[in-house]
């Protein structure tokens, strides 16, 4: 047997992979590094509820005292939203370090998907997921999220890549990691704060089954990899797209201006623009995450009933 994550399951997820229940995963970095207390730790618990609402079984993921984990006690999310208590945001290539130092370590997209996989996971709501940055040419920041997506079997729902980043340059790299990248009920990008864009998708589909097939026949034909769903964020609480490239590209300057880079960066814009934008950004980031665990739910859902009646 090849080696794979050790991890450990809550009783809930335990349970839940023994029944054949749809299981959701969500990530934790968006808990600790990429919203403010207390509404990391209140958003937390509103994914959970939205996913068990729609009979489906939350998994939070993070890696705890070094233990990879898929499903979190209340005390662990609170842990993980304590902006007293210092948690390194984890990478793929982070990952051994905190396990073999026995330390705690919020999964972004990409650890995400790995444990995900590991426990045998295949759907997974988040944010936006990170990608290739603005001045990649000359920076070369291009998010471990998009080569996970290129090798591991998880269906990631996310409302596109973080308007941060360079969209275009994301989506040939997605591309070219023969990722496919489907419009949920949309014919564009939408640009995680706003709906739609000038990028046209080449694959949209309007329900969750139909996604769940498309992943289904993926998998079935042993092409490894992610699957991207992209939708986009409730139109009550959208941001136009010129405020928030106005506040981005403020955002920017600023973190050039103070030397942010690497890591760092994606947690300091989205703070940055937050204050910007007066707190509405952090509305609408919460929404569509909570927007995308539901979708989530659906997809599981599917998945789980085309196993029973194979
Ligand atoms: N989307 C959000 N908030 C976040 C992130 C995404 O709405 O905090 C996180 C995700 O965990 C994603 C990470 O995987 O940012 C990407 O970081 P980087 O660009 O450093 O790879
Ligand atoms: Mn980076």
């Amino acid at each position: 047997m090849t080696n794979q994550i050790k991890l450990h399951y809550s009783d809930e997820v335990a349970t839940a992979i023994k029944a054949n229940k749809p299981i959701v995963a969500l990530e934790s970095t968006i808990i600790s590094h990429g919203l403010p207390y207390p509404e990391n730790l209140e958003t937390a618990h509103a994914l959970e509820d939205a996913i068990r609402s729609k009979n489906a079984v939350p998994a939070t993921i993070a890696v705890m005292d070094g233990i990879p984990k898929a499903g979190l006690s209340h005390d662990e999310l609170a842990r993980l939203s304590n902006p007293q208590i210092d948690t390194l945001k984890l990478s793929r290539r982070d990952l051994p370090f905190a396990i073999s130092k026995k330390i705690d370590g919020a999964t972004t997209v990409a650890t995400t998907m790995m444990i995900a996989a590991a426990a045998g996971i295949k759907v997974f709501a988040t944010g936006g997921i990170g990608g290739v940055h603005r001045g990649a040419d000359q920076n070369f920041d291009i998010s471990a999220d998009l080569t996970e997506l290129g090798q591991t079997d998880v269906a990631v729902v996310c409302a596109g890549p973080k308007a941060i980043l360079d969209i275009p340059a994301t989506m040939e790299y997605l591309e070219t990691l023969g990722v496919p990248v489907i419009g949920y009920q949309c014919d564009a990008m939408p640009l995680f704060w706003s709906r739609a864009s000038d990028l046209a998708l080449e694959c949209r589909l309007d329900s969750a089954r139909e996604i769940a097939d498309l992943c289904q026949c993926k998998w079935d034909n042993g092409l490894a990899g992610g699957v991207l769903i992209a939708n986009p964020i409730p139109k009550d609480v959208e941001i136009s797209g010129d405020i928030i490239e106005a506040a981005i590209d403020h955002a920017l300057h600023q973190a050039a201006s103070q030397n942010i880079s690497g890591k760092a960066l994606t947690p300091f814009l989205l703070d940055s623009i937050r204050h910007i934008t007066d707190g509405h950004s952090l509305k609408a980031n919460k929404a569509l995450v909570e927007n995308n665990a539901i979708l989530a739910a659906e997809i599981a859902a599917e998945m789980v009933s085309a196993t029973v009646f194979k």
